[in-house]
């Protein structure tokens, strides 16, 4: 790690959070306090010059970070759910445009590349089926080209057999990651619930599933045996694609890390959470980049700052958090209710209405808030801006987050009576929680 960005993140930790944990309300001189705080970390940080060139060194990070890309290849058995597996990771239902055919006859022949509609550089690669029983797994490797993935979810909606083994062996070999995944445990579990009625408990049937596949897999592989993870691809915040996320979070390099999280759709409260912390340790680069080049004095306020950089970074925050217009639009559509009811929860303004001009009556609040007028005349600019940006974002991020669950619930909650028809599709609607 170079100097000045050990300095920055060895900053107070009353960067994080920073609001969340403060009552503003009970002290009035806290927000002051702090902002001093803040100031007076930063400017020592500085003392000794450098800033544009950390500026300079933060915003190309950010820019790598922005065009890190990431290859995810699924591949497994005919029918075993990798379509709609990408169509879920995706936030998308097969009827929606540009989504993967899903089908019960054999729809995936070819491989096929769907990009993230709001992550450009992260791609899903539907690969053919490895059903047949001449398969071949290094020539098969071949003609997939290999190389490009960073890794490989093998898929399999029964038992696995010699075909994923010899393919997960195979690239193993190559020195890449791979991953069992075992969708339609829904309806595993639905129909054992049909079998044993009275005995039935899901978490038994599921710890016995686990426990086969892993007997069966010790079997097969010496070194590293991969990892089953349990899923349906129409409830993802259940059964094992957490610990899924989890354990590939643990396993990428962390361009590739963040650009896979910030890609996820909003399953549950805690990955809410999660996508807000890992965005929030990016705040200070957002913040510096902007105080430290193309930094404008905005008129009548004592400091300069990259408008335009910030209003970029609060608009792509609303796509990492599916608030943006067509994520809005997907997921009305996906629980059949008009865009304007899951727009009615969120008290942050509407993507579209976001503006540099927003941006710097956003700021105008926050100088007053946060510095007293007959103090921040004698401050540095670049300092205030810093503070004063920070300040803004993270609350940015809080509030935002704070919609998006309750976007989340809201699209959840059952519709009211009458107001289409009841499809097949409901029964498998998850519960709000
Ligand atoms: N209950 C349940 N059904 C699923 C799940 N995933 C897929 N299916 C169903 O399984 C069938 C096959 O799904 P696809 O996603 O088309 O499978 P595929 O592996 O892409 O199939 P091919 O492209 O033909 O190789 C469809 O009827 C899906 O609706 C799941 O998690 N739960
Ligand atoms: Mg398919």
């Amino acid at each position: 790690m170079n100097s000045y960005a050990e300095k920055l993140s060895s900053l107070p930790e009353i960067f994080q959070g920073i609001l969340k944990n403060i009552d503003v309300n009970l002290d009035p001189k806290t927000p002051f306090n702090i902002a001093n705080k803040i100031y007076e970390s930063f400017m020592e940080l500085f003392s000794d010059g450098g800033m544009k060139e950390a500026a300079s060194e933060v915003k190309k990070e950010l820019e790598e970070m922005e065009n890190t890309e990431l290859h995810i290849a699924i591949t497994g058995e005919t029918g075993s759910g990798k379509s709609s597996l990408i169509n879920a990771l995706r936030s998308k239902n097969a009827e929606d445009d540009g989504a993967a055919p899903v089908g019960v006859k054999e729809t995936t022949v070819d491989s096929n590349v769907y990009t993230h509609s709001n992550y450009p550089k992260v791609k899903f690669w539907d690969l053919p089926g490895i059903g047949s029983p001449d398969f071949s797994p290094d020539s098969y490797l071949q003609k997939v080209d290999f190389q490009r993935y960073d890794f490989f979810i093998i898929v399999g909606s029964e038992r696995f057999r010699s075909n994923h083994i010899d393919l997960a062996q195979a690239i193993q070999k190559m020195e890449k990651k791979c991953y069992f995944v075992r969708t339609k445990v829904d309806s595993d579990l639905s129909n054992m619930e049909r079998s044993y009625p009275n005995t039935f408990n899901a978490e038994e049937v599921l710890e016995m599933m686990r426990n086969d596949f892993k007997k069966q897999l010790e079997k097969c592989f010496r070194n590293t045996i991969p990892q089953v993870f349990l899923i349906s691809s129409w409830d993802l915040d259940m059964y094992d694609f957490p610990r899924l996320v989890e354990t590939l979070e643990k396993d990428l390099p962390s361009l590739k890390r963040l650009a896979f999280l910030l890609s996820l759709p909003m399953f549950s409260p805690e990955f809410t959470e999660k996508k807000k912390s890992a965005l929030k340790s990016h705040l200070r680069k957002i913040s510096l980049a902007s105080a430290g080049i193309n930094a404008i004095p905005i008129p009548g306020l004592p400091l300069a700052c990259d408008v335009a950089l910030l209003c970029g970074s609060m608009v792509a925050f609303y796509k990492m958090f599916e608030l943006d217009d067509g994520s809005l639009a997907r997921r009305a559509r996906l629980a059949r209710k008009p865009v304007e009811e899951l727009k009615a929860v969120m008290k942050s303004p509407q993507e579209k209405e976001f503006t540099n001009d927003l941006v710097i009556k956003l700021i105008t609040n926050y100088e007053k808030e946060l510095f007293r007028p007959s103090l921040v005349r004698s401050l540095v600019a670049a300092g205030v801006s810093f503070v004063i940006t920070y300040w803004m974002l993270s609350s940015f991020l809080d509030n935002l987050a704070e919609d998006a669950d309750r976007v989340r619930k809201k699209a959840l909650e059952p519709r009211a009576p009458g107001r289409a028809p009841r499809q097949a599709q409901d029964l498998m609607q998850p519960k709000v929680k």
